[in-house]
């Protein structure tokens, strides 16, 4: 499936062995399509991410199974996709914005609710590893801009261009007309957001982006904002969005879908709950834009939903790395 095949009109934007420990579950999906998001019996451990990123998640479950922690899974699961050239709107070969700028936009959160995201960073290809930074190493949650390429510099990140021939060729064609209809994507690399719970059934999660294509220079969506783009709460689960940032941002989408678990929502139900959130808000525009959202609870049950066809969670679990095509809600032809 290729990037722009969603956009159906000019305006719709936008093998490893799971070893570990075993958790009933019984909280049950109300999603007409049941089966493609919950499981009732969870093993640990388990990664899911946005989109389909089989690469990530096997890497992030590779670092499970060698016992890591559900931080440094997040971690270099993300990373992989940072790498990834042909990944248009992550780390390295990220769309720019209309300047041509390719700016990053990343965050990080760990078990304990310490977290760190970086803004509007520019020629640093691992941007989730600069925020887990800015998480470790310094008093802050967030730096920007030049200031987050400073840090990254005085941690040892080497700077480099990231504008790939084939980002370049692109915007020279985006230029010709210069029209800004933010694309939201259905490709098999993209914005990605990992969460993973480890062995001992913590979790983590983290979020990386190079935005929405041909941005506002300076323009920073959802995915670095702890809440909106973002949220973990170990004792309750996770969630992480992907989409037009903005309409995240104004719901703080990731930390709703949190709070609807605490109150007894399987993760299928809060996101969909989220989701209807903004698609019932007076005057919705969503026709013309996409969000997701996947989660995860403490019982290892897992749920994922978005406003239009095309959004898919890959999971790791089980042995079993595999994309998990959404259910959504717009089901009006497009
Ligand atoms: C943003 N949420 O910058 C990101 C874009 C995205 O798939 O998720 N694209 O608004």
């Amino acid at each position: 499936m290729k990037r722009r095949n969603f956009i159906k009109n000019a305006t719709l934007s936008t093998a490893g062995l799971a070893v570990g420990s075993t958790i009933a579950s019984c909280a049950e999906s109300n999603s007409e399509e049941k089966k493609t998001t919950s499981t009732s019996m969870a093993s640990l451990p388990l990664v899911i991410a946005t989109w389909h990123v089989t690469e990530s998640t096997a890497k992030a479950m590779e670092v499970l199974q060698a016992g890591g922690n559900a931080l440094d899974a997040v971690e270099q699961g993300c990373m992989i996709e940072e790498a990834n050239e042909k990944g248009q709107s992550v780390g390295k070969g990220g769309l720019p914005d209309r300047d041509g700028n390719v700016t990053l936009d990343a965050c990080i959160m760990d078990k304990n609710g310490n977290c760190g995201a970086v803004v509007y960073l520019q020629n640093i290809t691992h941007a989730v590893s600069v925020a887990r930074k800015v998480m470790e190493d310094t008093p802050h949650v967030m730096l920007a801009g030049e200031g987050a390429k400073q840090f990254a510099i005085s941690k040892g990140f080497q700077p480099e261009d990231l504008l790939t021939d084939a980002s370049k060729a692109a915007w020279e064609k985006w230029k010709i007309e210069a029209k800004y209809k933010p694309i939201i994507n259905i490709e098999n690399h993209d914005t990605i957001g990992m969460l993973a719970i480890d062995k001992n059934g913590d979790i983590s999660g983290a979020c990386t982006t190079s935005g929405l294509a041909y941005k506002m220079g300076g323009r920073v969506g959802d995915s670095p904002i702890i809440g909106s783009g973002l949220f973990v709460d170990n004792e309750i689960g996770a969630a992480v969005a992907t989409g037009l940032g903005e309409e995240v941002v104004k719901t703080v989408g990731s930390f709703l879908v949190v709070e609807l678990m605490r109150q007894g929502k399987s993760p299928q139900e809060a996101c969909e709950e989220a989701i209807s959130r903004i698609v019932n808000k007076p005057n919705s525009d969503y026709k013309n834009f996409q969000v997701g959202y996947i989660a995860v609870n403490k019982q290892g049950e897992t749920g994922s939903y978005s406003i239009h066809q095309w959004f898919s969670m890959t999971k790791f679990q089980d042995g079993v790395n595999e994309q998990i095509q959404s259910n959504y809600f717009n089901k009006t032809k497009e």
